[in-house]
């Protein structure tokens, strides 16, 4: 999806001009994929522009720094300053956010020890990421013929650079054999999330996604759409799923941060009943929820001016 320039990007402590914004092509990161990111959503509120659990969001940067060993040059309330700072920056009422934390230069080999960390907040428009109206019409998804990372290979839990590879072969084999998305399975066989979303599928009137331990990001979107369900009275729980649950599901779903709410359409060509009752439920909660809308979640709604 290409990207649309916003006025500055925050770089080790300073709003710098979008252009300005560059790094030396013997970055370490950029050769070894060793940094850390998040995605965050800011919307438009009736009060300003609202950066979605933005609490959460550095903290889990955090966490994927402390998983990969790197020790990032702020404190947590630093960077969600900092992100406030450059959401306002951008003047627009509504945009994603993409910090990231990264070895920069002046160091080549793969001991991280001695490297510099540096920070920078991008923000740019992003609009509809697995298509326009994905809730009703749905998306058609495929098994990777990719397996999601080990455990001990490279932590799914760590939102690392160097992960998304995998997403990416994933991503790009679905959409070559004509599907919209892939999910990805866990070394053992289980369902593990989807190349940039969590999943969720109802099976006998449940609604199941996969634990942290099947391969699955600890998904903020996920979280929050677990609790708005809970709030409707649906009942939602973490678990694990097998292929073949995909393919008998009552209805299905994918969440995240760019993805929003989306529904599924169809799993390996299985058609799944879409959209599904429950999910459009859900999606037109979380909906206002990020706007501010509804009352009940207005604290996940963190103001950036
Ligand atoms: N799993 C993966 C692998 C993942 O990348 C994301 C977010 C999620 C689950 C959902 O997490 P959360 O955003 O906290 O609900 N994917 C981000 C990156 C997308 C991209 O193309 O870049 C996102 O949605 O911002």
């Amino acid at each position: 999806m290409p990207i649309t320039p916003t006025p500055k990007i925050w770089m080790n402590g300073d709003l710098v001009d979008w252009d300005q914004a560059q790094v030396h092509v013997l970055t370490h990161t950029l050769h070894y994929g060793t940094g850390v990111f998040e995605g965050i959503r800011a919307y438009e509120t009736a009060d300003g522009p609202a950066i979605f659990r933005l609490t959460e969001h550095i903290e889990r940067l955090f966490n994927s720094a402390k998983i990969l060993g790197m020790t990032i040059p702020y404190t947590v309330d630093e960077l969600i300053a900092a992100t406030k700072a450059t959401v306002a920056s951008t003047g627009l009422p509504a945009c994603y956010v993409r910090p990231l934390a990264y070895y920069g230069y002046g160091e080549m080999g793969l001991n991280t020890l001695p490297c510099q960390v540096d920070v920078a907040i991008a923000c740019w428009p992003w609009g509809a990421y697995l298509g326009d109206d994905a809730v009703a019409k749905g998306v058609r998804m495929k098994i990777s013929s990719w397996t999601r990372h080990d455990h001990n290979t490279m932590p799914p839990a760590a939102k690392t650079v160097g992960n998304y590879v995998n997403s990416s072969l994933a991503k790009v084999e679905a959409l070559n054999a004509g599907y919209e998305e892939a999910i990805m399975l866990a070394p053992n066989g289980l369902v593990a999330e989807c190349t940039g979303e969590n999943i969720f599928v109802s099976r006998n009137g449940i609604f199941l996604t996969p634990p942290i331990s099947a391969g699955a990001l600890e998904g903020i979107t996920q979280n929050s759409v677990m609790r708005i369900a809970a709030d409707l009275g649906i009942d939602i729980r973490v678990d694990n799923i097998a292929r073949s649950d995909l393919y008998i599901a009552e209805e299905a779903f994918v969440c995240g941060t760019a993805a929003e709410v989306s529904s599924v359409r169809s799993v390996d060509d299985r058609e799944i009943p879409c959209p599904g009752p429950k999910t459009v439920a859900i999606a037109e909660v979380y909906a206002k929820a990020v706007r501010g809308e509804d009352p009940r979640y207005r604290d996940w709604c963190e103001l950036a001016g």
